[in-house]
């Protein structure tokens, strides 16, 4: 193993140390022209737009978040798997049902990687899909609200990782698990892992329409960890490449364990064929039970469907469909270039960076050279497969973006740093440090065909002394390059929310345009939506009680409600009456057990009370909407148990 004298001195450094030196380069830096001119590349003047979006994965906050490039400037963080207070995402009753699982209700998860939906490889922005990794799940957004409008439940899957990317027709989402399991799950001991756990590679279908999501079929892989995953695109559409890890099959102390061979595999998956093998009635379906969640628009609200079996497929089945390709040492990011010829395995504990040879795999497979298989799969021959490696690239790497330009960025989480290579050379062109310890690294359409390569964003996983101290927990940061030139050039750091892993970055017109301003009221077909004023009423069946309120600067009707009891379930259905761009009102009640809701111009959402307490208990509005927003408020009258207090209601004619 060959390591530069540089890259060992760093390592030998603490990291303390290495952050002491950067933060001295960092004033330097600051104070030169050069930092006037990378000032002036991020600066956005006010009331002017950026040229990019960039969803970045929330991870352990369950969400994305929304921000603009060059600027760094977050505009909105989207509720995905998380449940979100600030506008009642998974609060409200019409959005519950998105969080709905096999397990139950989840109120979150830990999000990683959003990919953008493409046509003819190239970024369409129509949706952008985002894997959970615990309770394994794919969700869309829909780019025209920015809201999350479907979510589909994995099932024989654990740990979602090696996902969601997209095929580049967005044919297919893709949802590989890490941790292999029993398929179906039953109670047997851990250690009869090896050969009886199995690696479900999930192909989930996207209707080219409306994007509907739902599993074509379940490939049953030997029982390894199937970490990440990229679409083959341009030749090699029509493949899909696992990195794996774990090929030992050790079920404890995978430290150790999980490293003793020299190569893992990278997996690579002919889907085309297996989907024809399916669509000729190929394949197994299995009893299994997982939620697919659909959120509508029309009627602002969610419903959960529990589905009981799914499609599985043995790889022997598919004769050449399945083939692993021998790739140092424990890969994690698996990329596959603009061109689809080149398939990087991003070796964890190697020196040197794997490439593959797309053309090369195709010449050895119609060759038949293989090198014995893994339970019937074929492998084939490293040296036969191998483009060549970027040698002594740095230590520690994770994943490779592409520039369009011939170029390939990798993050190197060890030596920290960020290292541009050709692709074609396989040279080394330049090399950035990062602060500090970087996983992910995105260019705006990085996985496509067609990448615009003038940004690079690296997504941190240190923060330390970048920002001014808040206490022992930090936020992650991000680091934005511009890489239009032959040298990389740090532009800016700026703080992003949760734990970022991937992201997905797109030109701005690509989107903006389409992106919704409000909802039309007329068009509102939600089951409790109130209209008209005039039907603005409280309804009582049994002790459930509906409210048809409406909202409208500055008032709620109706505003004051009597004859509501102590053991009641109060649903208040409120229907925002505004049809002008950004006047949402928000609702608040006094001892809800739950969250406000914020309520965009013609929506319905619905919240829940049971008020406990006899009293006459105030709501509010919570978005400052107007000079007489304050003025915005009601009450409810509540009851005892027992009493015989008529149901009322103001329509505030008088
Ligand atoms: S994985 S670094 Cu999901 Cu690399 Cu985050
Ligand atoms: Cu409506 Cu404040």
């Amino acid at each position: 193993m060959k390591i530069s004298l540089k890259i060992i001195a760093s390592l030998l450094l603490a990291t303390s140390i290495v952050s002491c030196n950067n933060s001295e380069q960092k004033k330097e830096g600051n104070r030169g022209a050069l930092a006037s001119n990378a000032a002036e590349k991020v600066y956005v003047a006010p009331g002017e737009h950026d040229e990019f979006y960039a969803f970045i994965s929330g991870g352990y906050s369950g969400n994305i978040t929304v921000y603009g490039l060059p600027s760094g400037r977050m505009f909105k963080e989207i509720p995905v798997f998380s449940q979100f207070p600030t506008n009642g995402y998974g609060y409200s009753e019409e959005t519950k049902p998105m969080l709905n699982t096999s397990h139950g209700f989840i109120p979150w998860d830990d999000a990683h990687h959003p990919d953008i939906s493409q046509t003819s490889g190239k970024l369409d922005g129509r949706w952008v899909f985002i894997n959970g990794n615990n309770t394994p799940r794919i969700a869309k957004i829909d780019l025209k609200t920015f809201e999350t409008t479907e979510i589909i439940e994995v099932p024989n899957s654990a740990g979602n990782h090696s996902s969601s990317f997209v095929t580049e027709n967005t044919e297919y989402v893709v949802a590989g698990t890490r941790f292999s399991v029993p398929v179906p799950q039953q109670d047997i001991p851990i250690n009869e892992y090896k050969g009886k756990f199995k690696g479900a590679l999930s192909f989930i279908s996207v209707d080219p329409e409306d994007g509907r999501m739902s599993i074509k079929f379940q490939l049953m892989m030997p029982g390894f960890d199937y970490d990440l995953s990229h679409p083959g695109r341009g030749k090699s559409h029509g493949w899909f490449f696992f990195t794996t890890y774990n090929t030992e099959e050790a079920n404890t102390l995978l430290e150790v364990n999980a490293s003793q061979n020299d190569k893992d595999f990278i997996a690579a998956v002919n889907w085309k064929k297996i989907e024809e093998y399916v669509n000729n009635g190929g394949g197994k379906k299995m009893p299994a039970n997982y939620a697919h969640n659909v959120y509508s628009d029309e009627s602002h609200s969610a419903t959960s469907t529990m589905i009981k079996e799914v499609l599985v497929v043995d790889p022997l089945e598919v004769p050449g469909a399945v083939f692993l390709l021998p790739t140092p040492k424990s890969p994690h990011g698996c990329d596959v270039d603009p061109s689809g010829e080149y398939i990087i395995g991003n070796g964890k504990l190697s020196a040197d960076l794997t490439v593959h040879s797309f053309t090369k795999m195709i010449n050895a497979i119609e060759n038949k050279k293989f090198d014995g298989d893994a339970y019937g799969i074929p492998i084939l021959k490293f040296e036969d497969v191998l483009a060549g490696t970027v040698k002594q690239a740095g230590l520690g790497p994770l994943h490779t973006e592409f520039d369009g330009k011939g170029n390939g960025y990798t993050t190197f989480f060890i030596s920290s740093e960020l290292v541009k290579w050709n692709l074609e050379t396989r040279e080394v062109i330049d090399r950035q440090p990062n602060y500090y310890s970087v996983g992910h690294v995105m260019i705006p359409g990085g996985n496509s065909a067609h990448p615009f390569g003038k940004y690079a964003v690296s997504m941190n996983k240190i923060t330390k002394d970048r920002y001014l101290p808040t206490g022992p927990e930090l936020e992650h940061s991000a680091q934005l390059f511009d890489i239009s030139g032959e040298k990389m050039e740090l532009l800016l750091d700026f703080p992003t929310h949760g734990e970022p892993h991937y992201a997905a970055g797109i030109p701005a017109e690509i989107i903006k345009d389409r992106s919704q301003k409000i909802y039309k009221l007329a068009e509102n077909k939600h089951e409790y939506a109130t209209l008209a004023n005039g039907d603005a009423r409280v309804e009582r069946k049994g002790n459930e009680v509906h409210v048809y309120m409406t909202m409208i600067r500055s008032h709620f009707t109706p505003d004051n409600i009597e004859g509501i009891k102590v053991g009641d379930k109060v649903y208040f259905h409120i229907t925002n009456h505004e049809q002008d761009f950004d006047v949402p009102h928000g609702f608040a009640m006094i001892g809800a057990n739950n969250a406000e809701l914020l309520i965009m111009p013609g929506q319905t959402k619905t919240l829940v009370w049971k008020p406990k307490q006899v009293g006459v208990w105030p709501f509010y509005c919570t978005d400052f909407c107007s000079a007489l927003h304050q003025e915005m408020q009601g009450y409810v009258r509540v009851s005892p148990k027992a009493s015989n207090i008529k149901l009322s209601w103001s329509l505030g004619e008088d």
